[in-house]
C-alpha cells in the first residue's frame, strides 16, 4: 500500500455533461460519474480532489544516505572486498561474528553474501523458521570468490539465535568464549551448559587470527518495536562484554522489504522513506549503537536470481564490516 498525502483540491479540470450526467475530464482522463458521485444528478456541489503520492518517495527527495545503484558500484565493491588485506599481517582473514534473535536472518546473510560472490543463489547455511533457533552449531564460513575462486579475506561466524529466557538460545558465556577465539567450528551449542574450554588450550590466549574482530547484531526490522525488555537486557549485557574487549560493533537491520511496502516495491526507496529511517533510529537507541553503525539490508529469501540493488546493499554492509575490523586491528597494535 502506498502512503498517501492529504488529498488536495484540483484547480484546473473540465466539467462536462454527457447524457445529463456530470463527468470530469482532468489531464485528458475521463472520470466515470458512477465512481465519482454514484450517478446522483441532483448534486448541488461537487468537490474534486487529486490524490498525490507522498513526496517522501518522489524522486526529488534527497536520500539520507547516498548509494550508487549501478553495476559499476557493485563491481567496485566486489573488487575492494577481494583486494582487502587485514591491517595485521598475522591475520589472513578477519572474523565477523553475527549475533541476533532467532529468525533475524543471520544464516540468510551468509547465504546472500555467498550467493553474490558465487553469482547464483546458494543455501549452504540452513535457514528458515522454527520455534527455536534453526542454527544449533557455531559455524565459521569462508566465502569463495566464485566456484573456482580463492577464499575471500573474511570469515562470517554464524551462531544460534538469542532467546529472551535465560537457559534458552545462545548463552552469553558462549559468546564470551567465541569472542576470545576458543570455540571451534561446528561446536554444538547447549543452552543449558555453556562451552567448556579445553583446559590446556584456554590457559593460553587464542591468537589474534582466531579472535573476533567485528560483532554484528542482526535484527529483524519488523520486530524492533516488539523486542521484549528481557531480550533488550540480554543484548545490553552482550554489548557490555563486547565493549570491554574493544571490539567494534554494528547492526545489520534485515527484512526491510517486509517492514516497508515502498521498499518491497523498489529497494532504492530504502534511504528515501522516512519509515526505514525511523526504524534505524529506533534500533540504534534500543541497542545503544550509533545510527551511522546501522546498516539496513534485504537478504535473499525467495528470489531465484541475483538482483543488483540487493547486491549493492549487501556488499556495502560487508565493506563496512571490513572497515570496522580494520579499526580493531589498528587499535590492538602489532603483536
Ligand atoms: N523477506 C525477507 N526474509 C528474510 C530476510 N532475511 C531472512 N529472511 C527469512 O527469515 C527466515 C529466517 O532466516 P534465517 O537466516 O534462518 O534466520 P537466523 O537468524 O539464522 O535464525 P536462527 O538460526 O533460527 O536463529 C527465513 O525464512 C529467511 O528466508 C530478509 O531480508 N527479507
Ligand atoms: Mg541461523
Amino acid at each position: 500500500m502506498m502512503m498517501l498525502e492529504h488529498p488536495t483540491l484540483v484547480n484546473s479540470c473540465t466539467f462536462a455533461t454527457t447524457a445529463n450526467q456530470l463527468c470530469i475530464i482532468k489531464d485528458g482522463m475521463y472520470i466515470n460519474p458512477a465512481t465519482l458521485y454514484g450517478n446522483d444528478t441532483q448534486l448541488n456541489e461537487c468537490e474534486v480532489y487529486k490524490v498525490e503520492q507522498n513526496p517522501q518517495i518522489s524522486a526529488k527527495v534527497k536520500p539520507w544516505r547516498n548509494v550508487q545503484w549501478t553495476e559499476k558500484q557493485r563491481d567496485e565493491l566486489m573488487k575492494m572486498i577481494r583486494s582487502y588485506k587485514p591491517m595485521m599481517p598475522s591475520v589472513s582473514r578477519v572474523r565477523i561474528l553475527m549475533i541476533g534473535p532467532v529468525g533475524a536472518g543471520k544464516s540468510s546473510f551468509f547465504n546472500s553474501i555467498n550467493s553474490v560472490f558465487m553469482g547464483r543463489m546458494t543455501s549452504k547455511a540452513m535457514s528458515g523458521s522454527a520455534g527455536t533457533s534453526l542454527t544449533t552449531q557455531f559455524r565459521t564460513y569462508t566465502v569463495k570468490d566464485g566456484r573456482e575462486g580463492k577464499p575471500l579475506p573474511f570469515v562470517l561466524c554464524d551462531t544460534m539465535g538469542l532467546e529472551e529466557q535465560s537457559g534458552a538460545g545462545l548463552d552469553i558465556d558462549d559468546i564470551s568464549s567465541i569472542l576470545q577465539g576458543h570455540v571451534p567450528d561446528r561446536y554444538k551449542f547447549n543452552p543449558t551448559t555453556p562451552f567448556q574450554p579445553d583446559e590446556q588450550k584456554s590457559s593460553r590466549p587464542a591468537s589474534l587470527q582466531e579472535k573476533i574482530h567485528c560483532v554484528v547484531y542482526v535484527i529483524d526490522a519488523t520486530k524492533i518495536s516488539l523486542m521484549s525488555s528481557k531480550l533488550e537486557e540480554k543484548l545490553a549485557a552482550i554489548r557490555r562484554k563486547v565493549n570491554t574487549l574493544g571490539i567494534p560493533q554494528m547492526v545489520l537491520m534485515t527484512k526491510v522489504d517486509e517492514a516497508c511496502p515502498d521498499v518491497e516495491e523498489d529497494l532504492q526507496n530504502i534511504y528515501i522513506t522516512s519509515y526505514i529511517k525511523t526504524k534505524v533510529q529506533e534500533v540504534s537507541s534500543r541497542l545503544g549503537v550509533p545510527v551511522s553503525c546501522v546498516l539496513p539490508v534485504k537478504n535473499y529469501s525467495q528470489e531465484l536470481e541475483l538482483e543488483l540493488n540487493c547486491d549493492v546493499l549487501l556488499l556495502t554492509a560487508i565493506q563496512q564490516m571490513l572497515n570496522f575490523a580494520d579499526d580493531y586491528l589498528d587499535d590492538v597494535g602489532p603483536f
